[in-house]
């Protein structure tokens, strides 16, 4: 009897803390969808995607990068989701992260560059979430000032804004 209600004890505990949408630890969003992360991933929390509102992707962690940019006339603080800590928690493989945009700008990043240079999915300007004319709710920051190979065409071409979809081929 009592090993009876153990071993249902021990499958109650597997089965909470091994389901799939919980495993990875990607929570549910409760208002807007804002970024949607499909292709090579196994965390998922929607049918095959993991999909994000504003709190449930900041609650993933905030990393602050300081930096100028071509967009900006100072020094400006933007925080945001490392595209590193991302992988991490939707179990991302392949080797480029494809990025699309709103207005369906897109680009292809390889994923090395989120080991080199830490760039960031920013989803605040000093402090305050970035509103969809000042390039929110989404912004793929780099830390350009750090690394002068940055600062040329190529490499503004993957600041990529109003970011809605990720995908990892
Ligand atoms: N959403 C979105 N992001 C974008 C773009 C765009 O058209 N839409 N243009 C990219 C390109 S090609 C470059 S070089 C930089 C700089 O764009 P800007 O010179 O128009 O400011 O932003 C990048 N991010
Ligand atoms: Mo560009």
């Amino acid at each position: 009897m009592i090993a009876r209600f153990r071993s249902t004890l021990l499958i109650i505990v597997l089965t909470c803390c091994l389901s799939p949408a919980s495993a990875a630890g990607i929570p549910m969003p409760e208002g807007q969808v804002i970024l949607t992360v499909t292709g090579a991933i196994d965390g998922t929390n929607d049918s095959g995607t993991a999909v994000f509102d504003l709190a449930s992707f900041e609650s993933l962690g905030l990393t602050e990068i300081r930096t100028d940019t071509p967009w900006t006339d100072s020094t400006t603080s933007f925080e945001g989701v490392l595209v590193h800590d991302l992988i991490a928690r939707v179990g991302a493989a392949g080797t480029n992260m494809r990025a699309i945009a709103w207005d369906d700008y897109t680009i292809s990043i390889p994923l090395s560059d989120f080991d080199t240079y830490g760039a960031i999915l920013a989803t605040r300007r000093n402090g305050d979430p970035m509103q969809v004319r000042d390039k929110g709710p989404i912004w793929i920051i780099y830390p350009w000032s750090d690394f002068p190979e940055l600062q040329n065409e190529e490499n503004y071409a993957k600041a990529i804004w109003q970011v809605r979809e990720l995908i990892f081929e």
